[in-house]
């Protein structure tokens, strides 16, 4: 099969690997759609074309995958990102459509780590429960208003200005990633921090304050990630581009 007459391979994207598999892709000439939820004001450019916003539950996306001539659906979504890679193993179950997730190891403590292992976001708060301190809680916008139950001082990493914030007591830092490891060990000196909670996203995009915490000798408080269905898995995008290969002969 030529990769002209290959059938499209949609990307469920928002991540450093999903851009990386996008410019694999168009530099094959392998015809692909990468999707954005919409999340974000300016998404990266990307070197294939992009759609943005929800399909309307698994059956929208279902609905997309029949309408569009989709030959092969990759979720290489954020592992944090539970909702949409569950409608992808419905809508591609239902449709019938191959489906392959790319995702990212979990990050694991190295010598020096001082992690704290919690379940979920609530139990991140649970842990939170002690004596005012400067805490970076670099998870983004969507979850933070839980962590008003403690009266620390908040530094906020997000991508876009916020409008008006769940935190009384917090400072605005807005950059996208991926990030540095020097630029994050200045920042956390710079706003004083002495407790970091993270996402384990895994993926080098957002380990940066990972290894600047270790530098420093800061705890972390890190979240696990939530269930996901099971479904055919790979951790890189060598594997994506070996099983498309395998499959479709391109
Ligand atoms: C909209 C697309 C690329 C992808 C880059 C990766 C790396 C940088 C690290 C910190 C942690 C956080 C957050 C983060 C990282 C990459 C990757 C990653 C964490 C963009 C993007 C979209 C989003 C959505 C956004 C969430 C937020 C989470 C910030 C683009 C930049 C904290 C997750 O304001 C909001 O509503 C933001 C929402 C989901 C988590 C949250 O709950 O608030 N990502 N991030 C995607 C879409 O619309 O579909 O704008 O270009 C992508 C990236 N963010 O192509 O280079 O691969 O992980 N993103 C976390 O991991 O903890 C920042 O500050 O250290
Ligand atoms: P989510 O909670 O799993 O999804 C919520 C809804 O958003 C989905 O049901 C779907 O709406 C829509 N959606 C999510 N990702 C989409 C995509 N790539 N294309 C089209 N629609 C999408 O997702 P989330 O955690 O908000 O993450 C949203 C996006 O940000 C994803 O692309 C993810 O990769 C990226 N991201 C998330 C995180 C994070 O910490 N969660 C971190 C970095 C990047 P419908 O039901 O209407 O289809």
């Amino acid at each position: 099969m030529s990769p002209a007459s290959t059938p499209r391979t949609l990307i469920l994207g928002g991540t450093t690997e999903a851009s990386r598999l996008a410019a694999a892709l168009a530099a094959r000439g392998l015809p692909a759609i990468l999707s954005y939820a919409g999340r974000t004001a300016a998404p990266r450019a990307q070197p294939v074309p992009v759609r943005t916003g929800g399909f309307g539950g698994a059956a929208g996306l279902a609905a997309y995958l029949r309408a569009e001539g989709i030959g092969q659906v990759i979720d290489a979504t954020h592992p944090f990102a539970a909702r949409i890679s569950a409608n992808a193993v419905a809508a591609c179950a239902a449709t019938g459509m191959p489906l392959l997730a790319l995702e990212r190891p979990e990050w694991a403590p190295g010598p020096g780590d001082r992690w704290t292992r919690v379940a979920d976001i609530p139990t991140a708060v649970a842990a939170l429960d002690m004596a005012p301190r400067r805490v970076f809680l670099a998870i983004g916008r969507q979850t933070l208003a839980p962590f008003a139950a403690h009266p620390h001082h908040y530094l906020l990493r997000l991508v876009d200005p916020p409008d008006g914030l769940p935190l009384p007591d917090c400072t605005v830092e807005i950059a996208r990633g991926p990030f540095d490891p020097a630029m994050d060990r200045a920042l956390m000196e710079r706003y004083r921090i002495d407790l970091i909670v993270a996402k384990n996203a895994g993926g080098a995009g957002g380990e940066a304050k990972l290894i600047a915490a270790r530098a420093l000798g800061l705890p972390v408080i890190l979240i696990d990630r939530p269930a996901l269905p099971v479904r055919d898995t790979v951790s890189t995008v060598e594997e994506v581009l070996a099983r498309l290969h395998a499959n479709l002969g391109v």
